[in-house]
């Protein structure tokens, strides 16, 4: 499924239990075309208006290009792609969130790779965790690819805030749901050994080329 680029502030922050002063709010972090309306920073608010044009049970993928306004360096863009997920029904639970990222980390970076879940905050999920899986580089050994920790960062995810629930109309305490996004550049760049996002975006074709056929 895919949502509009351009946003009402309401799905890309209210409905997402975004209060009124949260700094990612700020022109300096988001570019608003009017007080209104604004570029997406997330692909959430298309899953807030699928949440309420349908009822549970959901499990949805929303892949699409946000925007933030900020400076752009080696592992920043001012446009840059995320994939994010969410499955609701009753009794969804931390363990099948867990269940489906070892799967997707298995599947994309190969078996046997370890993940870990430590702690975060979002407004939008609760409890919030970031996500890191062991680096292959070093084996965990710590190296300079992951900063010497022996872990990458590669999502952030939770349980949906029941705040949300309330946004998309859902009844209080019926369901329970979880939530998880990345940046699929982050994670190409992790993939392949891609040193800056920047690389990505200029379709220079010595660099392209080595992509030819690969998945
Ligand atoms: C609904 C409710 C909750 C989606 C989520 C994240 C955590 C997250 C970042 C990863 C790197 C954005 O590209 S990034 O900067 N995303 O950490 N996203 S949970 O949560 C949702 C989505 C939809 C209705």
């Amino acid at each position: 499924e895919a949502g509009p680029d351009v946003e009402l502030d309401y799905y890309n922050f209210t409905a997402l239990n975004f209060p009124d002063d949260h700094p990612s709010r700020d022109s300096q972090d988001t570019f608003y075309i009017d007080d209104r309306i604004c570029l997406r920073t997330q692909t959430s608010p298309a899953q807030v208006r699928i949440m309420e044009r349908r009822q549970p049970p959901l499990a949805v993928v929303v892949p699409g290009r946000v925007y933030r306004n900020e400076a752009a360096d080696a592992s920043h863009a001012s446009e840059f792609y995320q994939i994010e997920g969410f499955c609701v029904d009753r009794a969804v639970s931390l363990a099948d969130l867990k269940t489906t990222v070892h799967q997707f980390v298995h599947a994309f970076f190969g078996p046997g790779r370890e993940i870990r879940f430590r702690p975060h905050f979002f407004p939008f999920t609760e409890p919030s965790v970031e996500v890191d899986m062991a680096c292959a580089a070093c084996g965990g050994a710590g190296c300079s690819v992951c900063g010497r920790t022996g872990w990458l960062e590669i999502m952030g995810a939770g349980m949906i805030h029941p705040h949300v629930f309330a946004a998309a109309g859902y009844p209080a305490d019926a369901y329970t749901g979880y939530a998880f996004g990345m940046g699929i550049d982050r994670i190409a760049m992790l993939r392949h050994g891609i040193p800056d996002i920047r690389l990505l975006y200029e379709n220079d074709l010595r660099f392209l080329a080595q992509f030819r056929g690969a998945t």
